[in-house]
């Protein structure tokens, strides 16, 4: 949890599995409460949940940057295990939820992908990075992964990004699209 200031999230080289991960009945929270932020991850990083957890990121202000690897389940995402079919012998994966949630409040925020090239052979290999505009993730958008209408998406598995607009007070808004029965009045 940070509090303030400008920071630079960013994960050694092409590490992973940070910046609220949450794997094998986890849960990972991730806070920065203002400023103008950096975060750049290359993979399963940035409330990605695998394997029933939960993995939580809030940004709660300033105009940010995120730069995620070009494909990859991030930014609120959930993996897909077969959720569907319950396994013969460890069928308690069926009876679970998990949720990856991102959310990103207020703020002109940019996000981009990040592509990493392999030239040259042997001790004259490097590599060289590529960034470029992302087609997922925008500023005031919502996204998530399992996609609505496949064929995966359900089963007490989801992953929602959302970069909204904060009101006046930061608040953000009640979560409720997922609720599997309206409340009666
Ligand atoms: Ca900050
Ligand atoms: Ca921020
Ligand atoms: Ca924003």
């Amino acid at each position: 949890m940070d509090e303030s200031g400008d920071d630079v999230h960013e994960t050694w080289q092409n590490s992973t599995s940070a910046l609220s991960f949450a794997r094998d009945w986890t849960i990972s929270l991730f806070v920065d409460k203002s400023g103008d932020d950096t975060y750049k991850a290359f993979n399963t990083s940035l409330a990605y949940c695998n394997i029933r957890s939960n993995a939580f990121f809030f940004d709660l202000g300033g105009n940010d940057h995120y730069i995620v690897g070009t494909g990859q389940q991030m930014l609120g995402a959930a993996d897909w295990q077969n959720y569907d079919q319950p396994h013969p012998l460890s069928p308690f994966g069926q009876y679970c939820n998990s949720i990856g949630l991102f959310i990103d409040s207020g703020g002109d925020d940019v996000y981009e992908d990040w592509t990493r090239e392999t030239v040259g052979e042997g001790e004259n290999a490097r590599i060289i990075d590529h960034y470029s505009p992302t087609t997922i993730y925008a500023n005031n958008v919502r996204w998530e992964y399992p996609h609505p209408g496949t064929d995966i998406y359900g089963f007490n598995n989801y992953g929602i990004g959302w970069d909204l607009e904060a009101g006046s007070d930061a608040t953000i808004p009640d979560v409720t699209w997922l609720d599997p029965k309206p409340e009666e009045e």
